[in-house]
């Protein structure tokens, strides 16, 4: 099928029953979740999905950069139009980490984990990076944009990322992976959180299985708290989906924001 840098081409799926129904597969675009906001402005659909190849933008949090080399990885993002609290949109990113972590695992040998709130892991390096963009409306919210980016095939990352990024071809040398299976994977099993997150506008029907994959549990982590930085030992997550953090005997919740763990990223203080 061919594919313009300009117009996206449109295929429907089957193996879902209303994600991903629509996707815009992009050969070039500057990132999938601005291209994701554009596109839910002009009405497009729950559910829609915007893939690209290589993504010349591509967007972390608070302004940072994703690498995103050509047919390198996964870079995709999913509209959603959910019926639901503002406060309730950062479950979605865990709702999305624990997707990729359920479509990895069926790799063999491969034993991914999720580094709250955004990240999946692999041997403590970043193979996946999830932003979660929200376009809030009087009440509730008008639409919601998750752009997740697996690490598929670098075999080399640029200088500022290198000690802390990894790939599936990296982690698993032995493994065939396709793009193709894994993305499908991902969005069944992003549909069946989802739907989970709707029944309860919360984590609770994912809680303990999150908490089996969750790289910061009972580890010393450093929390990034404008109002001042503080350690303690991570305990898991409330169904709000925020990071219990326990010091002097006390748990403190963090809602957002930067958290480091301890031996992931290079916190060795
Ligand atoms: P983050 O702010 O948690 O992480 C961004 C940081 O991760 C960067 O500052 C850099 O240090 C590091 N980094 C950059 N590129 C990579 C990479 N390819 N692998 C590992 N580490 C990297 C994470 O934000 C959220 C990333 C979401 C990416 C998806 S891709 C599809 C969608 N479109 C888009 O523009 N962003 C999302």
């Amino acid at each position: 099928m061919k594919e313009n840098k300009m117009e996206p081409m449109l295929h429907k799926r089957q193996r879902t029953s209303w994600l991903g129904k629509t996707i815009y597969s992009y050969e070039e675009i500057d990132s999938t979740n601005t291209e994701g906001k554009r596109l839910a402005e002009k009405g497009a659909p729950h559910g829609s999905v915007i893939r690209a190849q290589v993504q010349t933008a591509g967007r972390g949090r608070r302004g940072r950069s994703w690498s995103s080399p050509k047919d390198a990885g996964i870079w995709f993002s999913i509209i959603l139009r959910p019926d639901i609290a503002q406060e309730s949109a950062p479950v979605l990113t865990l709702a999305a980490a624990m997707a990729v972590v359920r479509a990895i695992r069926r790799l063999p040998g491969a034993k991914p984990q999720i580094k709250w709130p955004n990240d999946v892991v692999m041997s403590g390096k970043k193979v996946c990076g999830i932003l979660t963009e929200m376009s809030p409306q009087k009440e509730g919210v008008d639409y919601i944009v998750v752009g997740i980016g697996i690490n598929m095939r670098q075999q080399a990352f640029p200088p500022d990322i290198i000690a802390t990024a990894t790939s599936l071809e990296q982690e698993l040398p032995e493994t065939v992976v396709s793009g193709e299976m894994l993305f499908t994977a991902v969005l069944e099993a992003f549909e069946t959180y989802y739907d989970k997150f709707m029944q309860t506008g919360d984590a609770s029907l994912f809680l303990e299985e999150y908490h089996g994959s969750l790289a910061n549990k009972d580890r010393q982590v450093k929390v990034l708290d404008p109002q001042g930085d503080y350690e303690g030992i991570a305990r898991g997550i409330n169904r709000r989906g925020e990071l219990l953090v326990e010091r002097e005997g006390t748990l403190s919740t963090v809602n957002a924001g930067e958290v480091s763990v301890r031996g992931i990223y290079g916190y060795a203080p």
